[in-house]
């Protein structure tokens, strides 16, 4: 069966490709969705794709996706990223592999978007690359498990 990966968004996610485009791109979430489950095809996962307005609905998630025993876990915790030491302690419970993606270039925004409470539990970021950046972490995801059954 193919291994699963949950991709979790955050808050005001969305509102995706109706409001600033210029900073996170044309694409609704729901082509981003479109667009992952299509490259998951291609690399042998399944993906459980999903949005949250509230810290505990991304926890939740998380939970989910560690009852599940999922392979990996790829989150853009939109505003919750800067702030929430309830996700960063739920992540920290996961065993699979993290990838924290974001949109947009949180470095060359304000100061306090510079600060992650996800990338010390994370394996890898990725940002700034728009929609991208979910596949090319679900490439990586893929990679690594690969590599994890090779050796
Ligand atoms: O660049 C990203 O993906 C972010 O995670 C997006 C968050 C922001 O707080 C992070 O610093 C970086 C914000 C998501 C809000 O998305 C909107 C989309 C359209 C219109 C308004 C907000």
């Amino acid at each position: 069966m193919a291994q699963r990966v949950h991709i979790l968004n955050g808050p005001n996610l969305n509102l995706l490709g109706q409001r600033e485009p210029e900073t996170y791109g044309a694409l609704t979430l729901a082509d981003i969705e479109q667009r992952c489950a299509r490259a998951a095809g291609r690399l042998g996962l399944s993906i459980a794709f999903s949005q949250h307005n509230h810290e505990g609905g991304l926890v939740e998630a998380i939970h989910a996706a560690i009852a599940e025993e999922a392979a990996g876990i790829i989150i853009n915790a939109g505003a919750y990223t800067h702030t929430s030491v309830a996700i960063h302690d739920a992540l920290r419970a996961f065993d699979g592999i993290i990838i924290e993606a974001h949109l947009s270039n949180v470095f060359a925004r304000e100061d306090f978007r510079h600060h992650s409470y996800i990338s010390p539990v994370a394996d890898g970021v990725i940002c700034g690359l728009g929609a991208n950046g979910y596949e090319l972490a679900l490439e990586a995801i893929a990679r690594r498990l690969q590599t994890t059954v090779e050796v």
